[in-house]
């Protein structure tokens, strides 16, 4: 299953090691940091160390080991950075980064085969930034040898800021496994450990050539700072988002704190499948959906360290006391059967059906997507989920505070010795949960399967306030998808399961809330708008991002990015009758899902 280790012949070159940012480069004394790098070329091992191994420039401090990430340069503001780099290889590299905060990205020195640079620059304002070098044979495409590791941090911290925190560095490379976080790609990333009530802080940089839409499961985190490598803005307290899940784009950078407020073991991943899957031969282009891989095999073999994954994904084991209790009193006033079936007829999609014990409503999928979950805040909530299908599944509710044994990642999941299991065909398995916050979730498949993603294996969900109910009327979600093949062709955009559902009739002067729900397998930079019929753009209000309240600023231009894996809650209020488009758009290829909304006077 493994593809076969990519050597070079008659090479025998050093190893390259995973740096896990803990250590900063250089020598800092009397306001001066110095730090002597060097280019050289080495053998990278994303997986274990006698693994795979991919021939790679990288940078190393002088007399030291070769670094993938490179060493990251770390100094307290006011700091002067004093850089030498001594240039090995046998090519010219480009460096960007190495200079004065905020910068330019456009300030790149080139270093010749054989040559040495020093720099010296003031390090600037305080932020989280990148490093990064480009040689001409790098293999981007099909070069020999990989530049596309050469990337490093370079944090300058704030007076008094804390610095006891992490620094990961998210990568990609054309090759079997793919994506890596410092230096190491699942089941090979490092494993972190944090105690219940523990505040955690993260710097994540993204030295690479795709955005990555970084998921959290089972908490909240606060997005305290962002920036383009160039530039870094800090929130003032209260100005803070609270998501889970932060896209970072190329080059791109941000802090984070969370508090890790339920034992388990949680995940912390990139949500765009093709980079948190088992290694698959190469797809050239990422973006397209990779065919139906059977990873199954590493799926059903419980001592297989992969769990069905691989890539950029961290395994988080959270100690401490349990908080959420689903045990005690548990007399649980919903109670709901979701059914996973095969469609008739339809090979590769599913149908999934919802029933309310108590009310005996049904609801099922609506196309190619499962039909929306409502479930209200605080409320005891039992959903027995059964599998009609022949394969084995799981299903996560993404974004929900809920116990690690009900997140839906099997083999992973649960507390001590107790591990979620996966979902058998002709199983039922109950998840039991009490939603803590209200707001726009999903539930989807955690099997790691595209096939199962596109073929219908996800939904909308909300958790209403305690005490409301939901008015379908007002109340509009949409989910977005990609089909994986007939009736409507592969690779299409879908908006709530269809490329073109039927027209949406709706009232003037009545406030809607528009909830967007991004389940794409990779589809990264989707641009939802609502337009008039000529094409220009209205107004909305943005409330709510992640099932978290925004600040409102106001009525704002009706176009927003809905990164994977990421929720928005809008407000809309049209003035008088007439139609508009709601409209889905991947901007790289032109795909578009359209929903026309008709608005009636009153
Ligand atoms: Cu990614």
């Amino acid at each position: 299953m493994m593809a076969a280790p990519v050597c070079l012949p008659g090479q025998s070159l050093p190893s390259i090691l995973a740096n896990d940012n803990r250590k900063t480069a250089g020598v800092l004394r009397d306001g001066v940091l110095t730090v002597d790098l060097e280019l050289r070329k080495g053998n990278w091992h994303p997986e274990a160390e006698d693994g795979e191994a991919i021939p790679s420039y990288a940078f190393a401090e002088v007399g030291k080991a070769l670094q993938v990430p490179g060493p990251a340069i770390r100094v307290p503001q006011g700091t002067t950075i004093v850089l030498r780099v001594r240039n090995t290889l046998g090519v010219a590299v480009t460096l960007h980064g190495f200079h004065e905060r905020p910068g330019r990205n456009t300030d790149t020195v080139t270093v010749e085969a054989g040559a040495k640079r020093e720099w010296r620059f003031a390090a600037g304002k305080a932020g989280t930034y990148l490093y990064w070098g480009r040689t001409p044979d790098g293999r981007r495409g099909n070069g020999r040898v990989l530049d596309a590791l050469l990337g490093g941090a370079l944090v300058v911290d704030a007076p008094g800021a804390p610095t006891n925190d992490r620094i990961f560095v998210l990568e990609r490379w054309n090759g079997p496994t793919r994506t890596a976080i410092n230096g190491k790609s699942w089941p090979y990333t490092e494993r972190l450990h944090y105690a219940v009530g523990e505040k955690v802080r993260w710097k994540i940089v993204n030295a690479s050539d795709l955005s990555h839409p970084m998921h959290l499961h089972g908490f909240h985190f606060s997005l305290d700072g962002q920036g383009d490598g160039e530039k870094f803005t800090i929130f003032d307290d209260g100005m803070k988002p609270e998501e889970f899940t932060h896209s970072v784009e190329v080059m791109e950078t941000f802090d984070m704190t969370w508090v890790p407020k339920e034992p388990g073991r949680w995940l912390y991943h990139c949500h765009r499948m093709p980079h948190m899957r088992l290694p698959v031969p190469l797809d050239p282009a990422d973006a397209r959906i990779p065919e139906h891989s059977h990873d199954h095999q590493h799926m059903h073999d419980m001592d297989s360290p992969y769990a069905g994954m691989g890539g950029m994904i961290m395994g988080l084991t959270v100690t401490g006391k349990p908080v959420l209790d689903t045990e005690t009193n548990w007399k649980p006033a919903r109670r709901l059967a979701m059914t996973i079936s095969n469609r008739s007829g339809q090979a590769g999609f599913y149908e999934i059906g919802l029933k309310d014990a108590v009310t005996g409503e049904v609801s099922k999928s609506t196309g190619l997507t499962g039909p929306l979950l409502v479930v209200r805040q605080g409320e005891q909530t039992e959903i027995a989920i059964t599998n009609n299908t022949k394969e084995v599944t799981a299903v996560h509710w993404h974004g929900l505070e809920i116990e690690s044994y009900y997140d839906g990642v099997p083999h992973w999941g649960g507390l001590g010795d107790k591990r979620a299991p996966a979902l058998e065909p002709g199983k039922t398995f109950t998840v039991r949960m009490v939603p803590v916050r209200p707001g726009s979730f999903m539930y989807h498949t955690h099997w790691h399967d595209v096939a199962q993603l596109t073929g219908g294996i996800h939904g909308p969900m909300v958790v209403l306030p305690a005490g409301e109910k939901h008015n379908a009327a007002v109340d509009k979600s949409f989910l977005f998808s990609v089909s994986p093949g007939e009736p409507y062709g592969a690779g299409l955009l879908l908006m709530n399961g269809s490329p073109q559902p039927a027209v949406m009739r709706l009232m003037a002067g009545v406030t809607y809330r528009f909830r967007f729900m991004n389940i794409t397998p990779s589809m990264d930079n989707l641009r939802v708008s609502l337009r008039g019929t000529d094409g220009a753009v209205v107004e909305w209000r943005r409330v709510a991002k992640d099932a978290a309240a925004v600040r409102d600023g106001g009525p704002q231009r009706a176009e927003q990015h809905v990164a994977v894996g990421e929720t928005f809650d809008f407000e809309y209020r049209a003035a008088g009758p007439g139609e508009l488009r709601l409209e889905a758009l991947s901007p790289n290829d032109g795909r578009r899902a359209v929903q026309a909304l008709v608005f009636a006077g009153q």
